[in-house]
């Protein structure tokens, strides 16, 4: 089917034609599968689900598109967006396409795309395509390369994808201001010619970071160090969705990172995994090596893939620690070790929404918060509380997976959970028993 569908399409493709003669100069810098003299001769478009096994960005959608005479038509509209981060907390944010951040951008390389740009906003924007190899004036700086797109304008961006990887793509003309209140996105291109079949799984996230004053509905882009909303895909935890994976997947896992000031280091739980690839490229296989972290440095993506081979609930989480707290977290007194309970009443008589960390740190769950505001951290699990919000999120790896179904929590073998020790083993192992202060928490 796609065959003759692909040969039609070649001989009608005009746009692809043009597009080409700078193709094979650039694409022999970067990581192309692309075969020689292909992009001259003007490629199909390729097809999901046919072509390449199409990537989920969790939490997000991916921007749909209309072929014109061999073209990938795509439409991105900036706009301002009501933006959940997790249930109880929504901001004034600004995105593309009614969402936040915007829908991943999704293509095949060798694709000639067209991408409009309306500007609903009430001030000028621009979009820039983070790591594309592109001509010049398609890169999207206000100023630079391009007039800003004025409110009610819409642009036209096209150019051929001569390159494959995780890209990005964000608001380039004040900075500062537009991509802290949201303007961004993943842009996705997977290979032509691929050397090794796909992954079975191919998740894609997107770091980013914000200023909301507890209460406030519209985040601050004027902070320059003390962010307290840290996203994956613009979700905290527990709003954050469950990726899986069946016992044996090979799963790959790409992370963009587009926060204002922060690097990120993303970790996982009972795996090792393999750095495969960055926005500069793929990286060569005797370049690579294993970890259980990978930084990803603001203005980067980072792509890494295993096996998953060990069955459970396994945290994928920012390795900063208050990178996966929230909001509330920040800016409060260190009470730990302090019997505060006296100074928590007088406290509560003349604030009564002031959140203060306590004695034994936060791992106790809140109190009273400000509306439109979230508790210190964490959510419900099966052990009790998850002591994480922020960038948090499962793997959930299980011998049998039902699509589509989250498969709840995981039931441990017998014998595999941490557990109070007994003390007839205690006694055994000359460990002495230890009996804590009457007040301390249960
Ligand atoms: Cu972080």
């Amino acid at each position: 089917m796609s065959l003759s569908r692909r040969n039609f399409l070649t001989r009608s493709t005009t746009a692809a034609l043009a597009g080409a003669a700078l193709g094979n100069k650039l694409a022999a810098r970067s990581s192309t599968t692309l075969r020689s003299g292909e992009l001259a001769a003007g490629l199909a478009p390729g097809v999901p689900g046919v072509d390449y096994r199409p990537v989920i960005t969790p939490d997000g959608v991916a921007l749909p598109f209309r072929i014109v005479d061999g073209v990938k038509v795509f439409h991105l509209v900036a706009e301002e967006v009501e933006h959940e981060f997790a249930p109880g907390m929504a901001v004034k944010a600004w995105g593309y396409n009614g969402r936040v951040h915007g829908p991943t951008i999704e293509a095949l390389e060798g694709d000639r795309v067209r991408i409009y740009v309306t500007n609903r906003l009430d001030a000028p924007t621009t979009v820039h395509w983070h790591g594309l190899l592109i001509p010049a004036g398609m890169d999207g700086i206000g100023g630079l390369t391009q007039r800003p797109i004025l409110p009610g304008e819409t642009f036209r961006y096209e150019f051929t994808l001569r390159q494959h990887g995780t890209f990005m793509y964000h608001s380039h003309h004040d900075e500062m201001t537009q991509m802290a209140l949201g303007m961004m996105g993943l842009f996705v291109i997977h290979p032509r010619h691929p050397s090794e079949p796909p992954p079975d799984r191919d998740y894609a996230y997107l770091l980013s970071e914000w200023r909301v004053e507890p209460g406030a509905r519209r985040p601050d882009p004027n902070e320059m160090s003390d962010f307290n909303v840290l996203t994956l895909n613009a979700k905290i935890a527990p709003a954050t969705s469950a990726i899986v994976a069946r016992t044996g997947e090979r799963v790959r896992i790409r992370v963009g990172n587009l926060s204002a000031m922060d690097h990120h280091p993303i970790h996982l739980h009972g795996h090792a995994f393999t750095v495969v690839e960055t926005d500069g490229g793929a990286i060569p296989a005797a370049g690579r090596w294993p970890e259980v972290s990978v930084l990803v440095p603001t203005g980067s993506t980072r792509t890494f893939e295993f096996v998953a081979d060990n069955p459970g609930d396994w945290a994928l989480h920012c390795h900063m620690t208050h990178h996966v707290m929230t909001q509330m977290s920040h800016g409060i007194p260190n009470l730990v070790g302090v019997d505060a309970s006296r100074f928590d009443e007088e406290l509560e008589r003349i604030a009564p929404s002031y959140a203060d960390m306590g004695q034994h740190g936060h791992g106790g769950g809140n109190t009273s918060i400000p509306p439109n505001s979230l508790p210190m951290v964490g959510t419900r699990g099966p052990f009790g509380y998850i002591t994480m919000s922020g960038m948090f999120t499962l793997l959930k790896v299980r011998d049998e997976l039902r699509e589509g179904v989250d498969p709840g929590w995981y039931e441990h073998p017998a014998g595999t959970v941490a557990s109070p020790a007994d003390p007839a083993d205690l006694a055994r192992d000359g460990i002495a028993m230890y009996r804590a202060r009457a007040n301390s928490p249960r």
